[in-house]
């Protein structure tokens, strides 16, 4: 199986602004921010979505909501900031590795578009 784009990130094979890292995920900056602070928290399993994670990943899962606070804050943001998953292409996935965006910043619109 070749790597997913976040894998290789992970593995140093391709650049990437790295904020946090720990035993489960990683996190660095979007390289296309939609808002001043946007960083994306990874899982080291390459869970392809969110809908492809199963009751094993539920530890997995909690650490990750976990660690976007710790990030938002990290970012002096913790007061107001958004976390989305996007969840397949029609919702506007594009890189087939679970991902959370953390974004903050600026004032959000709701609902997204
Ligand atoms: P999504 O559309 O939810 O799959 O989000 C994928 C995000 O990944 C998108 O906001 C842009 C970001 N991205 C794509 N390629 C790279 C890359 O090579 N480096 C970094 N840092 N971010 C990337």
């Amino acid at each position: 199986m070749s790597k997913t784009l976040f894998e290789k990130i992970i593995d140093r094979e391709i650049p990437g602004d790295i904020i946090h890292e720990d035993e489960h995920c990683i996190a660095f900056r979007d390289i296309n921010p939609g808002a001043p602070m946007h960083v994306l928290v990874v899982p080291r399993k390459p869970i392809p979505k969110l809908v492809d994670a199963t009751p094993e990943d539920q530890q997995l899962l909690g650490h990750l909501m976990l660690t976007c606070s710790k990030i938002a804050e990290q970012e002096g943001h913790g007061d107001a900031f958004r976390v989305a998953i996007n969840n397949g292409a029609g919702a506007g996935q594009s890189v087939f590795h679970l991902h959370l965006h953390v974004l903050g910043g600026r004032a959000m619109k709701w609902p997204p578009g």
